[in-house]
């Protein structure tokens, strides 16, 4: 119990810091995907709005509680969908949004220990091109939000 409040409060303070924000990068919608105790890797979705007049790339994020993280795609590989590594990163077109979904582009989050588990809040660090971070809160569910309209 103890533990989980410190926790809490830690997260607290980290929202309410405000510390990491990447200008004109604005961030919907974060979840991860709930893993099986035997995963070793979990897949993160968000949309990323730019509302600057010049292209933006998400080339890497941050968490600590993974090896690493990595920025995939899923490509279609002789009728297999596979997952790719896109070592440049994604782009956020000038006034325009990206979607990282389930079947498309998408973060790893690379052996999370523990693994990702439903009705938890992953802080994760997004890196822009122009060398800001943002920090965005990741949901942990078994399956995509509602849309929002
Ligand atoms: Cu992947």
């Amino acid at each position: 119990m103890r533990v989980k409040a410190t926790l809490s409060f830690g997260l607290g303070l980290w929202m309410a810091s405000g510390l990491a924000a990447a200008e004109g990068i604005r961030a919907e919608g974060a979840w991860a995907r709930a893993m099986p105790p035997t995963a070793d890797a979990g897949g993160g979705f968000v949309t990323l709005y730019n509302d600057t007049d010049a292209p933006v790339r998400l080339i890497n994020a941050h968490n600590d509680r993974v090896d690493h993280m990595e920025i995939h795609t899923m490509t279609m590989e002789d009728g297999v969908m596979k997952m790719r590594r896109l070592p440049d990163g994604i782009e956020i077109p000038a006034q325009g949004k990206v979607e990282l979904k389930p079947g498309g582009e998408h973060l790893m989050f690379i052996k999370p220990n523990p693994v990702l588990t439903v009705g938890e809040t992953l802080k994760v660090e997004l890196e822009f091109s122009t060398g800001e971070r943002q920090a965005v809160s990741f949901e942990v569910k078994e399956r995509p939000p509602m849309a929002a309209h």
